[in-house]
């Protein structure tokens, strides 16, 4: 037996990691519930980056992408949903139901409407408005760095919900489910549908989830390398240090630039860091629900 865990970025993910928990620690499957933290999150409309709610590219289209991982031969992910709720759940089937890993766009979409997943408008009336306000303003499609005041209050528009699991049976599994970035160019896909970017999951080295501007992540495989580097002995903080020390050196930052990354070790030692400052994230095991800051910001 294990030791339910339970970790997620950014601080408005508590209450949904509080209500998971039990889950872990009987009957459910770290899969399920990293599963169904997506899921409370992508129908919150009042959280602008991720499902329903979540705000369009700078056409006014939403589109959503999500990935699930257990282990290296089995995730499966989606982009550029476009007519589902579950981004989430879609990625779900891709892993268990078909020989892929990964299925984009309008197919995708098809793919969940014939495991019979409802079909719907994903653009709600206030992310349209917002787009609409943005797009009368004329400013450019660079939104200010993420600022997590850490009371469910959030500001900017990059926060991804990446949740990791470890269930009483030892088994690991991640999510991570987003609408991307805000304005981006219609078919942009970040990070976080991309395995070994925005989430990766080795049951032998430990799970790591990122969050934050994509193309930062992407450009260093973000995920595998904090992975990695715990199968070779780092700990979780020190495996996120070395990837964001990566990352700085190979990316010219601005000041608007956001990462930020969880990562666990199979037994359940965890850590998470950022760029700057303005991350948070939550853990759950069993002791208390509760909000942290990062243990490394890279940049203070
Ligand atoms: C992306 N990483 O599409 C995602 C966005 C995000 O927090 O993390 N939001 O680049």
């Amino acid at each position: 037996m294990s030791t339910p865990l339970l970790i997620s970025t950014w601080s408005f993910s508590l209450p949904i990691i509080e209500s998971e928990f039990p889950r872990l620690a009987t009957a459910g499957s770290a899969l399920d519930v990293v599963e169904a933290c997506a899921r409370v999150a992508e129908l919150d409309e009042s959280i602008d980056s991720v499902g329903y709610g979540g705000l369009p590219d700078r056409e006014g289209r939403c589109t959503f992408d999500a990935a699930v991982m257990t282990s290296p031969s089995d995730s499966g992910s989606v982009c550029g949903i476009e007519r589902h709720r579950h981004p989430v759940s879609v990625a779900r089937l891709v892993m268990e139901e078909t020989e892929h890993s990964m299925l984009v766009g309008s197919l995708a979409d098809d793919f969940a409407d014939s495991h019979g997943l409802e079909s719907t408008s994903i653009l709600s009336d206030r992310a349209r408005t917002k787009w609409e306000t943005w797009k009368e303003s004329n400013t450019p499609p660079v939104p200010p760095p993420p600022l997590d005041v850490g009371t469910g209050e959030l500001f900017g528009s990059h926060d991804t919900i990446g949740t990791i699991a470890i269930d009483a049976g030892g088994t690991l599994a991640g999510s991570c489910s987003t609408s991307g970035m805000a304005w981006k160019v219609p078919g942009r896909v970040g990070d976080s549908p991309i395995i070994g970017h925005g989430l990766y999951v080795d049951p032998k080295r430990g799970a790591a989830c990122g969050t934050g501007h994509g193309e930062l992540i992407s450009g260093i495989c973000g995920s595998f390398l904090i992975v990695d580097l715990m199968g070779r002995g780092a700990s979780p903080k020190e495996a996120i240090h070395d990837t964001l020390a990566r990352l700085a050196e190979c990316w010219p930052l601005k000041k608007e630039h956001q990462v930020a990354f969880i990562a666990t070790t199979p037994s359940g030692e965890y850590a998470a860091g950022a760029l700057q400052m303005g991350f948070k994230y939550c853990v759950c095991d069993g002791a208390s629900a509760r909000i942290l800051d990062p243990d490394i910001i890279l940049h203070n």
